[in-house]
């Protein structure tokens, strides 16, 4: 994206109506893939010390990293709380008491073949009164993580049989994630739409599993922020090389760059 552009400016001690963001992958580590973690973290502090709330908060998927390595095995593991406290704290800070906090399922926040969340992960999240779906609509906008524009039952055993032979591997050799990593980026990039006419029929088949009739769609999954105001569709983009993310107020969509806490750029805004 554009080096620089116009800035967009929180307004202190407001509230402001959502707040959209999805592909953290939280835990990967840097050896992995490198992230925006950190950057991360300095924009979700910022926002609390201005006095930024939301009314809704919406995690739209792959949130936290769950192929690499099992997540839930970090999270009951000494200190493991202490790390998923040290994101979820600072996302739960710009809630207001009664906000709705909604956590919907992206395909690394899964391992399972029914596609659920792992079941310690699901009660850390609804102790922190989550709201936990594949899905959230209502009669104007649907939000989805957006993997159901690319895997359909049977893609979605297959990969998922996959992970469970990886991290079986896994065992006997650690470094294969890294390995792995790289041939899945090289070789399947599933991820990534290269090309016009993948991006058309990729956002196409994913509008007609939403269901998403003249609503407005909001999604992540490919990592590339954008929106369409033909198509109706927003992605957040991502938190590992992008950093990005939605806020809605008075029907307005800005989509938002974080670059350091003085410079957040706003690169399209939509209106309903
Ligand atoms: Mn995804």
């Amino acid at each position: 994206m554009a080096k620089d552009g116009k800035l967009f400016k929180f307004k202190p001690d407001t509230v402001y109506d959502a707040l959209y963001f999805s592909d953290i992958h939280y835990l990967l580590r840097k050896k992995v893939r490198s992230h925006m973690h950190k950057d991360l973290f300095k924009l979700l502090d910022h926002l609390r010390r201005r006095g930024v709330r939301f009314r809704k908060i919406f995690l739209v998927g792959d949130i936290i990293e769950n192929w690499y390595f099992s997540s839930q095995r970090k999270l009951v593991r000494k200190f493991g709380r202490k790390r998923f406290n040290r994101l979820f704290d600072r996302i739960d800070a710009l809630a207001t008491p009664v906000s709705l906090k909604v956590y919907l399922i992206g395909n690394h926040d899964s391992f399972s073949y029914v596609a659920s969340l792992p079941p310690k992960i699901e009660q850390y999240l609804r102790e922190r009164d989550y709201v936990i779906d594949d899905k959230y609509e209502t009669d104007r906008l649907v939000v989805l993580h957006g993997h159901q524009g690319q895997y359909g039952k049977i893609s979605w055993f297959l990969n998922i049989l996959g992970v469970r032979i990886l991290h079986l591997i896994t065992h006997i050799y650690p470094p294969i994630f890294t390995v792995m990593e790289n041939f899945y980026r090289k070789h399947f990039n599933f991820d990534r739409n290269k090309t016009e006419a993948e991006v058309h029929e990729y956002y196409g088949l994913l509008r007609e599993r939403a269901n998403q009739a003249g609503r407005l769609l909001i999604c992540g999954h490919t990592h590339q922020a954008m929106a369409d105001a033909s198509l109706r569709v927003i992605n957040t983009g991502d938190w590992i090389e992008s950093g990005t993310f939605v806020v809605e107020n008075n029907d307005e969509f800005f989509g938002l760059e974080f670059k350091t806490k003085k410079k957040i750029y706003e690169r399209f805004k939509l209106r309903i």
